[in-house]
């Protein structure tokens, strides 16, 4: 079979061995791209000429193990997919491996090999009926590609298409109300008959009519509620049903799916954190998340309504958020069994404590790595609450985060019903070989719980949203964080040979938007509240008193700084402050903004928080940052922090998201839309959003003269024409007026449930083998670990 990379392998073979000879005689043998780009760059300025071909073969490897005088790589040519190769330096050749050789040479590599005959978990051939999508530019745009396929190959067999069509359409009922067709209607060809009366009925009727004056004629002929509000609707529907039935096409099958009335009750899951409407974002675990369900249940709710009342149907939806009630849940409301949400009808926050096992850890905020042993019991006794709250069972399970996916995928076995699942960040491309040494991390973070969770639940999972391209297949630089999960191996626990393929049609983008009524642009002035404005330019600015501020201004007409996050570890706010406080050039010029944690290690319970605040205090002091930096560990409500990114613009201030990794990142949307000129992380969802030196820049966090050149070439830029700051700021405004928006969201997210949802009934995709091999794995893998968590707990806590 033709390989390109061995390929261009042979044709550069002197150069490719003589730079593996000289890489082999350092001392680093564990090495990804960036090590071995470091290490070209050394050993290429022996050479006058540069070796570009050389180079660019390089560039495709992603990780290597030198074993001696062998070195194993992972090559990736194309995006979303890995090859794997073995060069033996001795023998001088170089050959192709597979992935589970490829697996085994990494935990020998790491002195955790056991045996050949470790658990291997392959999904592959559970999607073998399913397509793949080949063209890199339709991966995450799922729907339509299954859409075109399911539909050729279904439209061929127009007879068994029709049957599939009519019993789909049959199925529809709410509180045992049929719902489209009724029982007149007893098979496809009858149905098509009655499609042409009704319509010749229509045609000559006022469009507007409502669905209610003509109601009985429809169902004498055989139509119920559902098919729309107005004779209009109604007419525009049939006619769609009419093509389907005679001459489908995947467009109108979008079309019509989508208008059926399938989803009037959504359940939404988000166990871990302090979820609240007020009082919670930066609390530990507490943050993107929060903001991002509450805004999208509202415009979820809206969409809803809308579309239930296109369709002529007199329900009202309901949304419930499906959290942890924290009995000592501090100053917020996380002790509340039901809460409803701001500005909506009929949207609830329901909280479902954890089985008491030993009260501390029951009783209290628990950091989301510590949570796996009480999920199984939460999502039985959810199930019970959900299903008395909707007065039924919900339509669709939406998952959160590895915790909330593995609950959703419990709820929607026990309900049957759609499963949508949300990472919003996942661990494991967080941290560096955090499977290959997951036995190192794993007391501080059980990441052989989270992965296997994490595993279960994106392929039980019917179809999934991910925020950004990259979250799926990364770039041509890195891996995409669910390509991470394709092969892999955790030594002595399992390896994966193909664990997720980013090319399922399953993964769709449908990016967040930002709450418009509290991020916009600074210049919006009549929309800002003058006092709120007054209260924190003194509070920042004016260094007015505060126990929970740390630091003064001394020359506060600086240029501004500004960083908000969680005070989590990968977040970088340490990494921000000592770069601040290494950098003198930048610490004459500008003034660092932190809106971060705790000022006081005591008000916390969290360990990598309270490190951090600890750390915080070092560089501090190291540094000398005392005037030059104003630290506020304070929880602002929303609107407040909305108006602290406009009050930083207002003073042509910028916005700096250090993260080591960031999964997508809402604080650089909110920063953009208020008018921020911002500088964020190149690794994760940032990298997507900012289009660099367009909408803002991109910097390297763990490349200190990379940022340190972005930022002097940016001042330099604004010291000659501070316009440099204006066309950024609008780029940003622009940017994320155009691309992030709820609605466009929530439209398309009920359109893909439907679409699911419909091709899950009408196929055979090897569900009940895929349930069966999820099951066992989760009894036998991921029970016992949950059990052995939990006895730790028990010791623990005693
Ligand atoms: N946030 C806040 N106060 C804080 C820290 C964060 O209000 O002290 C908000 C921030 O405005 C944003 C969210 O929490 O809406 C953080 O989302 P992001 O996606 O940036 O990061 P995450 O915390 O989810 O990793
Ligand atoms: C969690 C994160 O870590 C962020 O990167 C996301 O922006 C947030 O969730 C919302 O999806």
């Amino acid at each position: 079979m033709k390989d390109d990379f061995i390929n261009s392998v042979h044709e550069n073979k002197n150069a490719f061995f003589d730079f593996f000879v000289f890489l082999v005689q350092k001392d680093k043998n564990l090495l990804v791209k960036g090590d071995i780009l470091d290490f070209y760059r050394e050993y290429s300025e022996n050479f006058t000429q540069k070796r570009e071909n050389l180079l660019k073969i390089l560039g495709y490897i992603q990780e290597a193990a030198v074993f001696d005088q062998q070195v194993f790589f992972d090559v990736r040519t194309i995006l979303g997919a890995s090859k794997f190769y073995v060069l033996n330096l001795d023998g001088h050749y170089i050959e192709t491996i597979s992935a589970k050789e490829s697996l085994i040479a990494k935990e020998k590599f790491v002195g955790f090999y056991t045996s050949e005959d470790l658990v291997t978990l392959n999904f592959k051939p559970f999607y073998e009926k399913s397509p793949l999508v080949r063209d890199r530019r339709n991966i995450g745009h799922g729907v339509e590609y299954l859409n075109r396929y399911l539909s050729s190959t279904m439209f061929n067999d127009i007879e068994k298409w029709k049957g599939v069509l009519f019993e789909f359409i049959k199925l529809h009922k709410y509180d045992g109300r049929q719902l489209v067709l009724n029982d007149r209607i007893s098979d496809p060809d009858q149905l098509s008959e009655l499609i042409d009366k009704a319509v010749d009925y229509l045609f000559d009727l006022d469009e507007e009519i409502p669905y209610q004056e003509i109601k009985h004629k429809l169902q004498e002929m055989g139509f119920e509620p559902g098919l729309g509000g107005t004779a209009g609707e109604i007419y525009k529907n049939l006619n769609l049903l009419d093509n389907l039935l005679n001459s489908p096409d995947h467009i109108v099958l979008k079309e019509f799916i989508s208008n059926i009335p399938m989803i009037f009750n959504v359940a939404i899951i988000s166990p871990h954190g302090f979820f609240g409407q007020e009082g919670v974002l930066g609390l530990p675990d507490t943050g993107g998340q929060v903001v991002y369900i509450l805004d999208q249940v509202k415009a979820l709710e809206r969409a809803l309504v809308k579309t239930l009342e296109k369709a002529g149907i007199e329900v009202r939806p309901k949304i419930i958020i499906l959290t942890r009630l924290i009995p000592n849940a501090g100053n917020t409301t996380c002790n509340q069994r039901i809460e409803k949400v701001h500005e909506t009808e009929n949207v609830w926050i329901l909280r479902v404590p954890f089985k008491e096992h030993n009260k501390k850890y029951t009783d209290n905020w628990m950091s989301r790595f510590e949570i796996w042993p009480y999920l199984e019991e939460f999502a039985e006794s959810a199930a019970i609450e959900l299903k008395a709250e909707f007065g039924r069972k919900p339509d669709l399970v939406i998952g959160n985060y590895s915790d909330g996916n593995l609950v959703a995928y419990k709820l929607s076995e026990i309900f049957g019903v759609t499963q949508c699942c949300i990472a919003h960040a996942l661990e494991k491309s967080k941290y560096l070989y955090s499977a290959l040494y997951w036995k190192d991390m794993e007391q501080n973070y059980h990441f052989s719980l989270q992965f296997t969770a994490d595993l279960i639940a994106i392929n039980s999972a019917d179809f999934l949203i991910t925020s950004s391209f990259q979250e799926i297949a990364g770039t041509e630089d890195s891996i995409g964080q669910y390509e991470s999960y394709r092969h892999f191996t955790m030594p002595g626990l399992y390896r994966v040979e193909n664990g997720v393929n980013p090319r399922h049609t399953k993964f769709n983008i449908l990016s967040p938007g930002v709450n418009r009524d509290i991020y916009f642009p600074y210049y919006e002035k009549d929309k800002r509240i003058s006092g709120t404005i007054k209260k924190l330019s003194s509070l920042i600015f004016g260094n007015a008193k505060n126990q929970n501020a740390f630091g003064q201004l001394e020359k506060p007409d600086k240029i501004p700084v500004f960083t908000m996050a969680r005070l989590d570890k990968i977040k970088n706010i340490t990494g921000l402050v000592e770069w601040f406080g290494s950098t003198p050039s930048f610490r004459q010029k500008c003034n660092l903004i932190v809106v971060a944690g705790k000022v006081n290690p005591a008000f916390s319970n969290d360990r990598e928080e309270i490190e951090q605040i600890r750390h915080m205090y070092q560089l501090i002091d190291e540094y000398d940052l005392y005037g030059n930096l104003r630290w506020l560990g304070i929880l602002f409500n929303k609107k407040e922090s909305g108006e602290i990114y406009r009050i930083i613009a207002d003073r042509q201030g910028l916005f700096v998201q250090p993260a080591l990794f960031e999964g997508f990142g809402l604080t650089v949307l909110e920063a953009m839309i208020s008018g921020l000129v911002v500088f964020a992380t190149r690794y994760g969802g940032p990298l997507e959003i900012i289009q660099n030196n367009k909408s803002g820049f991109h910097i390297d966090p763990v490349n200190k003269n990379v940022t340190t050149n972005v930022f002097t070439h940016y001042l330099e830029r604004y010291e000659k024409n501070a316009d440099i700051w204006k066309k950024m700021s609008d780029g940003a405004i622009k940017r994320v007026q155009e691309r992030y928006n709820w609605e466009l969201y929530t439209d398309e997210l009920l359109s893909l449930a439907k679409i699911y949802g419909f091709w899950k009934f009408s196929t055979d995709m090897e569900r009940a083998d895929m349930e069966a091999y999820l099951d066992l794995f989760y009894h036998t893998v991921f029970k016992p670990r949950a059990r052995e968590l939990l006895e730790q707990h028990n010791r623990d806590g005693q």
